[in-house]
């Protein structure tokens, strides 16, 4: 068979001349810079998505789980297994359009700048002939359902079989998309794993990638994503933070709505009423685990929109909606089980991707939390390669952060509206955290101002989601603190200029699960017992004017006994669950204040020292 080329490049799969113009300028220049072998355009199939799974296999990327329908695993360099802030960079001509310029003597926190200049010369380092031997895959691919007035188009060039085989779950990918893109415009994103053939040195477990190099960069006025050296998640899937948060919430920015790092679910009370709501948590702080959450109470009902992504805007009638941009879950394994959560359980039975889980001998993964559903005589191979690994051992089975990557179709919760083109109508926004002390289960904001604030000071335990070690309580604006792309005082400004006349601004509330009692024990159940704070979120947001709620200084919180709490496995403190440690509180705004005038400086909105004001004032009356 004579292959056709492009470029010089034979391609050998799909059709070049059937490429949108714009998109063959896109690949002209991608590959004349990165000087692939072979050049493939797919088409999103499933007997392409056998051929990739095939290539992984054969190159020992990806293990086959006989134990499962269509399931493999990989195993990632140990060095490439995390989001890495460090190396992440916005580019604008202006360093003060992307970061505030902090207090002098003081280092930013929020987010990494590189002048276009600079970036030219980083990408003139990392991307020429960057692929050589390798495809290049080229993906068109829709963030949002197909023909939704509020979704966008993305195309990515990447040199890695596992993202193509990744990217087709997250995002809907392939040839149905070419065909609705036509000449509209998309966001450019360019992926190399960064080795190209011969190696120069051995991969270290088959997992291509290069730490030294590596760089995620975005040029937010331009809607490009340029990243380089690693193959994981968030680095990679190009579709999800980088597009869908960082060039999203720019793009969100010029056009007037919010591009944000929430779940959005839909609740069912047993009278039958259903409102949705958006919660925004942290990396590893519970998103997936809400969004697929199993009511403990009797007759509620909890659907699916979206886990970790969501757009929003308001409709002409003043109604905030949402749209899930994304097409699958990229959840965290570690903790996930049948009693935590068993909806994530059986939706990762088929089609799933893992990385950096165990397996057991049956052909099967495990992963911190499964102990008990472990068979008998079965033996576990850690993530690391470690065989015969025992619990209890040193180190873990699974990688902390470890993760499924799997269709959101098959999730058994999810929401019957998960793809209206309209989004779902949104009563309830949810900021939340891990706070060992001092922060109550849930508090309501005072109105849309005090709601701001309260995102802007969310703060959370790190975890592994990116490069940290340690339990250390760091800001996190808007749990968006690794994904903002502009300056984060005009963030806050974005969001307190949604307040307009005419729309029908959603309740804001701030939830904490990872309270702790004096022995560090959780003072709250959590998981399907998550429940029950939504049904008093949702009652707050009813038209019927219950009497559940009193004035704290940190918003209203629950009367006492307004939080169902029958046929909890275990008694709770409501006192030490809503418990407002005075001293803690002073020490609290006092750091709040710190950090947004230290980190935002010039660029912070002066309704925020209003609010740390206020804050200070109703606590030193308490
Ligand atoms: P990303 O995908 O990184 O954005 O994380 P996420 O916000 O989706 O968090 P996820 O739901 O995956 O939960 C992260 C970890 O927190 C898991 O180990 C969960 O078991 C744990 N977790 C989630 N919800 C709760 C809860 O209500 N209580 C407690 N104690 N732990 C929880
Ligand atoms: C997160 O870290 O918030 C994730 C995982 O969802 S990643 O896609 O790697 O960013
Ligand atoms: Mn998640």
């Amino acid at each position: 068979m004579k292959l056709v080329s492009f470029k010089g490049v034979p391609v050998v799969r799909g059709n070049v001349d059937s490429l949108p113009r714009k998109v063959l300028t896109f690949l002209e220049h991608d590959v004349e810079l990165c000087q692939p072998a072979f050049i493939h355009i797919c088409d999103g199939s499933d007997e392409e998505n056998r051929l990739m799974l095939d290539i992984l296999i054969a190159e020992g990327i990806v293990q086959p789980l006989p134990k499962y329908e269509n399931c493999v695993l990989a195993h990632t360099d140990p060095r490439d297994v995390a989001r890495v802030e460090s190396k992440t960079f916005i580019s604008t001509e202006s360093q003060r359009e992307a970061i505030p310029v902090p207090k002098p003597g003081v280092k930013g926190q929020l987010g990494n700048w590189m002048s276009p200049e600079d970036l030219d010369v980083a990408i003139k380092k990392r991307f020429p002939g960057c692929m050589k031997g390798r495809t290049l895959y080229l993906l068109a691919y829709c963030m949002g359902p197909m023909g939704s007035p509020l979704s966008k188009f993305g195309i990515q060039a990447t040199d890695s079989a596992y993202v193509v085989a990744c990217m087709r779950i997250m995002t809907r990918m392939g040839m149905q998309v070419l065909d609705a893109m036509g000449d509209s415009d998309f966001v450019r994103c360019l992926h190399s794993v960064g080795c190209p053939l011969p190696l120069k040195e051995p991969l270290r477990r088959d997992w291509p990638c290069n730490p030294d190099l590596t760089l995620i960069a975005h040029k937010t006025a331009t809607n490009e994503v340029m990243s380089f050296g690693s193959g994981y998640g968030g680095n990679s899937l190009l579709g999800k933070k980088c597009f869908s948060l960082r060039i999203g919430s720019a793009i969100a920015r010029r056009e007037g709505w919010l591009a944000e790092h929430m779940l959005i679910v839909g609740v069912t009370n047993p009278e039958g009423v259903k409102r949705y709501l958006v919660a925004a948590f942290p990396s590893q702080c519970g998103k997936t685990n809400l969004a697929m959450l199993t009511a403990s109470l009797p007759g509620y009902k909890v659907e699916c929109v979206g886990d970790d992504i969501a757009w929003m805007r308001f409709d002409e009638k003043g109604q905030l909606r949402a749209i899930n941009p994304e097409n699958g879950f990229f959840g965290v394994c570690p903790g996930t089980n049948n009693k935590t959560n068993p909806i994530a359980m059986e939706t990762i039975q088929r089609n799933t991707v893992f990385t950096n889980v165990a397996k057991t001998s049956d052909g099967g993964v495990f992963w911190e939390g499964l102990e008990e559903d472990l068979p008998k005589g079965v033996s576990i191979t850690s993530w690391l390669g470690e065989e015969n690994w025992q619990p209890g051992s040193e180190r873990p089975a699974a990688h902390p952060n470890s993760r499924f990557c799997v269709p959101a179709c098959q999730c058994p919760t999810i929401d019957p509206n998960w793809e209206d083109p309209a989004g779902v109508p949104i009563d309830a926004i949810i900021f939340g955290g891990r706070r060992p002390v001092g922060v109550p289960l849930v508090y309501e904001s005072l109105n849309w101002q005090h709601g701001v604030f309260v995102g802007a000071t969310v703060s959370s335990e790190a975890t592994t989601a990116a490069e940290y070690s340690g339990h250390e309580v760091m800001h996190d604006p808007f749990s968006s603190r690794p994904f903002l792309s502009y300056n984060a005082g005009n963030y806050i400004g974005h969001w307190l200029e949604m307040e307009k006349p005419g729309c029908k601004m959603p309740k804001i509330f701030h939830v904490n699960w990872f309270r702790r009692d004096s022995k560090g024990k959780f003072l709250w159940p959590g998981f399907g017992d998550n429940i029950r704070v939504l049904d008093w979120i949702l009652r707050r947001c009813s038209d019927e004017k219950e009497d559940i709620a009193q004035m704290s200084p940190v918003g209203f919180i629950p009367k006492k006994g307004s939080i169902n709490m029958e046929g909890l496995e275990n008694p709770v403190d409501w006192n030490e669950l809503f418990d407002l440690p005075k001293d803690f509180w002073m020490t609290e705004v006092d750091n709040i204040e710190k950090y947004l005038t230290d980190q935002i400086n010039e660029d912070l909105p002066p309704e925020m020292l209003k609010e740390i004001q206020d804050l200070r004032q109703r606590f030193s009356q308490y």
